[in-house]
C-alpha cells in the first residue's frame, strides 16, 4: 500500500479519484441505533435508577444515587492545584485567549423606532442550562472542554453541566482542571447514551438542559441525534480534516507535520495537500516517509494517510482554491506568499489559517477561535461553534397607535387573502376608522 495517494488535476480521472477520496459515510450501525433507543426510553421512564444501572453495567461503577457520582468542586480544584505549573499556565492562557476572542461574538439586543413610533427589535438571551459531554479515555481533550464551555459562559449560560464517563472510576485530572478553569458549574461521572438521555429528559437529580454540546463516540452521537428536538445539539462531528494549499516555498517538514497533526486524530481523519510544484510534492512525500517512524502515533497516521490522505498536483493556486471550495474542509491552511490574496477566493472552510507560520495545531489549542468546526463538507452551510450557539433571539414588536392604523389595514388585507377572518378582525378592531370591515370570505 502506498504511503499516501498522489493525484494530478490534469489526469482524466482526477474528479473521480477525488470523489472516492472524499467519500465518507458516517456509518449508521443498526445495532447501535437499537441499543441507544432502548437506553433513552429507559432513562426517560425510570430516570436516575436507569442511569445508575447503565453506569454500573458499562462503566463498572457502583453507586446508590447520582449524588455519589457527582464530582465535587473540591476535586476539580485539587486537580488544578496538582497540575505542573507549565500545564496550568498553558491551560489558563489558552482559556483566556479563547474567552477574549469569543467575547467579540456576543450578540446584543437591538431595537429601532419607525417614524410613527412603532418599535421593532431583537432581544438576545442566553440559554438557561447547557449539558457538556466530555468523552472518557483517550479522546478526552481538555482543549475541547475549553472550546465548548468558555463560549457558553461568555454567552451567559447560567448552568453548564458536564457529564463524563469514568470507567472503573478513573477520572482524568486534566479534564477536571480544565472544567475548573472554564467555569463549568457541575460535573457528573456518567457517560454514554444514558448521560445524554438524563440531560435531555431530566431525572430527579439531574435537571433537563436546553442544549447538549460536545463530542462523543458512536453511541453518544446516535443519542444526540435522537434527542434533538427535545433539546438543541451542536453538531455531529465527523473525522478531523486538514487541507493545505502550499506554493512550494514552505519547509517540506512543516507541511508534512501539519498533515500528520490531523491524521494522528484517528484512522478516518483526512489530510490533503494541494500544490502546483511537483518537486515540492516529492519533498513532502520524502519528509512524510522520514518523519513518520518517529511519531508515537505512527500507525494511526499511516492508516489515515494511506486511506484518505493525498498529495495533489494542481495547475496553479487559483485551481487549488477552487478545489478547496469543493472540498469545504474543516481546516484550511494557506501556506503561501501573500495568503490574503488566496483567502479572498475561499468561500467554504471551517477555519482558514493564513501564512506559513499559522499551523493548524495553534488553532486547535490557543489562537482563540473555536476548534469545534464543521466537518464532512458541512462548512458549505455551517460555521464554527461560538457564543451565538448559546444565545437565542426573540423578536420585539411594539406597535404604536398610529402604526396600528397602517399596519392594521395591511394585515387585514393579507388576512382576507388567506381566508383567515379572526386574523383580519383582530387587526381591524384596532383601527380608528375601519375602512374595510370584515365580511365573510
Ligand atoms: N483538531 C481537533 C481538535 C483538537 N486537536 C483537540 C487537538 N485536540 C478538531 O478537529
Ligand atoms: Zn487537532
Amino acid at each position: 500500500m502506498s504511503l499516501i495517494h498522489k493525484l494530478d488535476t490534469r489526469s482524466d480521472d482526477f474528479r473521480h479519484q477525488l470523489t472516492t477520496l472524499l467519500a465518507f459515510e458516517a456509518s449508521e450501525d443498526a445495532s447501535i441505533e437499537h441499543a441507544v433507543t432502548d437506553i433513552l426510553l429507559d432513562v426517560r421512564s425510570r430516570g436516575d435508577a436507569a442511569v445508575l444501572e447503565y453506569t454500573r453495567r458499562f462503566d463498572r461503577l457502583k453507586a446508590d444515587n447520582i449524588e455519589a457520582l457527582e464530582i465535587p468542586r473540591s476535586e476539580w480544584l485539587a486537580a488544578l492545584d496538582a497540575l505542573p505549573a507549565a500545564q496550568r499556565t498553558a491551560l489558563e492562557s489558552a482559556a483566556d485567549r479563547i474567552r477574549r476572542y469569543h467575547e467579540r461574538q456576543l450578540m446584543q439586543t437591538w431595537t429601532y423606532t419607525e417614524p410613527d413610533g412603532t418599535v421593532l427589535g431583537q432581544k438576545v438571551t442566553a440559554l438557561d442550562r447547557v449539558g457538556l459531554y466530555v468523552p472518557g479515555g483517550k479522546a478526552a481533550y481538555p482543549s475541547s472542554l475549553l472550546m465548548n464551555a468558555v463560549p457558553a459562559k461568555v454567552a451567559g449560560v447560567a448552568e453548564v453541566v458536564m457529564v463524563t464517563p469514568t470507567p472503573d472510576g478513573v477520572r482524568n485530572p486534566l479534564v477536571l482542571a480544565a472544567a475548573a478553569i472554564a467555569g463549568v458549574d457541575r460535573a457528573i461521572a456518567i457517560g454514554g447514551a444514558q448521560a445524554v438521555g438524563a440531560l435531555a429528559y431530566g431525572t430527579a437529580s439531574i435537571a433537563a438542559v436546553d442544549k447538549i454540546v460536545g463530542p462523543g463516540n458512536a453511541y453518544v452521537a446516535a443519542a444526540k441525534r435522537r434527542v434533538y428536538g427535545t433539546v438543541g445539539i451542536d453538531m455531529i462531528a465527523g473525522p478531523s480534516e486538514i487541507l493545505v494549499i502550499c506554493d512550494g516555498k514552505t519547509p517540506a517538514d512543516w507541511i508534512a507535520m501539519d498533515l500528520f497533526s490531523q491524521a494522528e486524530h484517528d484512522e478516518l481523519a483526512q489530510a490533503i495537500l494541494l500544490c502546483p510544484d511537483a518537486g515540492f510534492i516529492a519533498e513532502v512525500e520524502a519528509a512524510i516517509a522520514r518523519l513518520l517512524p518517529t511519531m508515537p502515533r505512527a500507525e494511526i497516521i499511516r492508516t489515515s494517510l494511506s486511506n484518505r490522505g493525498a498529495l495533489i498536483l494542481v495547475k496553479d493556486l487559483e485551481e487549488a482554491c477552487a478545489i478547496a471550495n469543493d472540498i469545504a474542509p474543516e481546516h484550511l491552511e494557506i501556506s503561501t506568499e501573500n495568503p490574503d490574496r488566496w483567502a479572498d477566493l475561499i468561500r467554504h472552510a471551517g477555519a482558514i489559517f493564513l501564512g506559513r507560520h499559522s499551523s493548524e495545531s495553534i488553532g486547535d489549542y490557543c489562537a482563540g477561535p473555536n476548534h469545534v468546526l464543521p466537518t464532512s463538507r458541512t462548512a458549505r452551510f455551517s460555521s464554527p461553534l461560538g457564543v451565538y450557539d448559546f444565545q437565542k433571539r426573540s423578536s420585539l414588536i411594539n406597535v404604536s397607535p398610529a402604526g396600528a392604523q397602517t399596519l392594521g389595514r395591511l394585515a387585514s388585507e393579507l388576512a382576507h387573502g388567506e381566508g383567515l377572518q379572526a386574523h383580519a378582525r383582530s387587526a381591524e378592531f384596532r383601527l380608528d376608522d375601519p375602512a374595510r370591515p370584515s365580511t365573510p370570505d
